[in-house]
């Protein structure tokens, strides 16, 4: 995050997934390389979960998480630098929900609501998906401008088929920065 940055900064939500090679040592690369970028710091992060794999099944078990991030980047400005991110760590699109060294979607940005060909927000599938709801509801703000979203994924939650595929992996995957800012 760069400190000198004067426009206003917004909070946003991703979901991380990863079922190819190193899962574990990818998702916790790709916070690193999101926070190092100058307009982004990573706030929180989620647990980390090992997930049945949901809508193409014949593939390994996902590690999924969730990260609260702090932005002065537009949102269609963010949602690139995560996909150059996956890029960066080996992503081939092929399958479509098929197996991928690194997942980031873009869940839910601050008061913004957003239905462009490239970007829709909030994600239209978020609510549907127990391995995003989750690790979000771990990490979601308890300041009073988030509680809408903190209930609607509170109630989503109690309903939603699929939590039974979904098992704790480990609750610390990230170091905060801490390389970088003891530097
Ligand atoms: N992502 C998909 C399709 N299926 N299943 C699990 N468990 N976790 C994922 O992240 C996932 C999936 C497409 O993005
Ligand atoms: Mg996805
Ligand atoms: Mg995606």
């Amino acid at each position: 995050m760069n400190i000198h940055s004067t426009s206003e900064a917004s909070e946003a939500y991703i979901a991380l997934g990863a079922n190819l090679g190193d899962r574990e040592g990818t998702l916790r690369e790709a916070l690193n390389q999101l926070d190092r970028h100058e307009e982004i710091e990573v706030l929180r992060t989620s647990s980390v979960y090992e997930t049945e794999p949901v809508g193409y099944l014949d593939q390994p078990q996902f590690l999924n998480m969730a990260a609260a991030l702090r932005t002065t980047l537009a949102p269609e400005a963010l949602l690139h630098v995560m996909l150059e991110t996956e890029t960066r760590l080996g992503r081939v699109r092929d399958i479509r929900y098929g197996p991928r060294t690194v997942d980031l979607d873009l869940l839910w940005v601050e008061g913004l609501s957003l239905d462009t060909p490239d970007l829709t927000l909030p994600h239209p599938r978020m609510l549907e998906r127990a391995f995003v709801l989750l690790p979000l509801s771990d990490i979601v703000s308890q300041n009073e401008e988030s509680s809408g979203f903190r209930g609607l994924i509170t109630t989503a939650l109690q309903d939603i088929d699929g939590k039974e595929g979904i098992r704790l992996w480990t609750t610390n995957v990230w170091d905060g920065g801490l390389e970088r800012s003891e530097s």
